[in-house]
């Protein structure tokens, strides 16, 4: 008896405006699972913001991982996000490679909207892709995707057929599991869309659209998805499961009408995660 699930999550802590840690951590935690946060960096604030002040971590990462190895620590999945230099690639790929019976999830985050965040170089973008590599699943939004793919981002709405061969193509890379957020299909609407290479199922979820963008709004997306894969759902209950608590967040952030760095405000929505749902909005792409 394990008692509870164990992550360690690999990426920063920012003070204001809900992302990465801040985010992962109150959800995974909602859903009865174990955070070990492994902070790459500590921001004053996300770097949307117009100032921050930020401490590099990268010379932690190194040390935290001997002292995980040397006490024999085990965890049942290793994740990462946000990074901050091309060297904590290398740190990621070395706690990838000390837990090879963990469940490895690599959210390539690079950027949104079709633009890669203000700090990530051409070289950490192209470096992103040997962490895709070693993943069994990997959560890019499309703009990351396209990234991955070396693809222009598309204009406007792809068909299925284009949907499924990014999929198929982004699977090549490395990872069982391809979560592709915000893509809007030609069949009308925003869609999250996924591929099971194990069992070769394809399967997408109608986003209700909001016309509205928060910050650490993938973050919370993947960490739900992960916490629903370790508690054992299939794929599309698991990206049902993170689309609805998303959208959730999304819509009550809506309706106070915040500015989007603030993030999303999950405070009062744990509980939905902690009651565990039967879903079933899926259908095969
Ligand atoms: O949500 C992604 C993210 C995480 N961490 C930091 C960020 C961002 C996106 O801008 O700036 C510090």
């Amino acid at each position: 008896m394990t008692g509870c699930k164990r992550v360690a999550a690999i990426q920063d802590i920012s003070g204001l405006g809900r992302c990465s840690l801040t985010v992962v951590i109150p959800v995974l935690s909602a859903m009865g699972i174990q955070v070990c946060p492994v902070p790459t960096a500590v921001l004053s604030a996300h770097t949307g913001y117009s100032e921050f002040v930020m401490r590099d971590l990268t010379d932690f990462m190194k040390p935290a991982l001997n002292h995980y190895k040397k006490m024999n620590t085990e965890f049942d999945c290793v994740y990462s996000g946000f990074l901050a230099s091309s060297e904590q690639i290398d740190h990621c790929l070395e706690f990838f490679a000390a837990y090879p019976n963990a469940l490895k999830v690599v959210d390539p985050v690079m950027g949104d909207d079709g633009k890669a965040y203000a700090t990530y170089t051409k070289e950490l973008c192209s470096r992103m892709s040997e962490l895709v590599a070693v993943a069994d699943i990997i959560t890019p939004n499309l703009t990351e995707a396209a990234i991955l793919l070396g693809e222009e981002y598309p204009a406007g709405a792809m068909t299925n057929s284009e949907a499924k061969s990014w999929l198929v193509k982004l699977s090549k890379q490395g990872a069982k599991i391809v979560v592709i957020t915000s893509v809007q299909l030609a069949d009308g609407g925003m869609h999250t869309i996924g591929y099971d290479k194990e069992n070769n199922s394809f399967w997408k979820i109608k986003n209700n659209y909001v016309p509205a963008h928060y910050s650490g709004t993938g973050d919370m997306f993947a960490s739900v998805l992960i916490g629903s894969v370790l508690k054992g759902d299939s794929l599309p209950i698991a990206m049902n499961r993170a689309t609805a608590f998303t959208e959730l967040n999304v819509r009550t952030t809506y309706s106070y009408q915040r500015h989007w760095t603030e993030g999303l405000m999950l405070e009062g929505q744990l509980p939905w995660l902690i009651s565990y749902q039967e879903l079933g909005d899926y259908t095969n792409l």
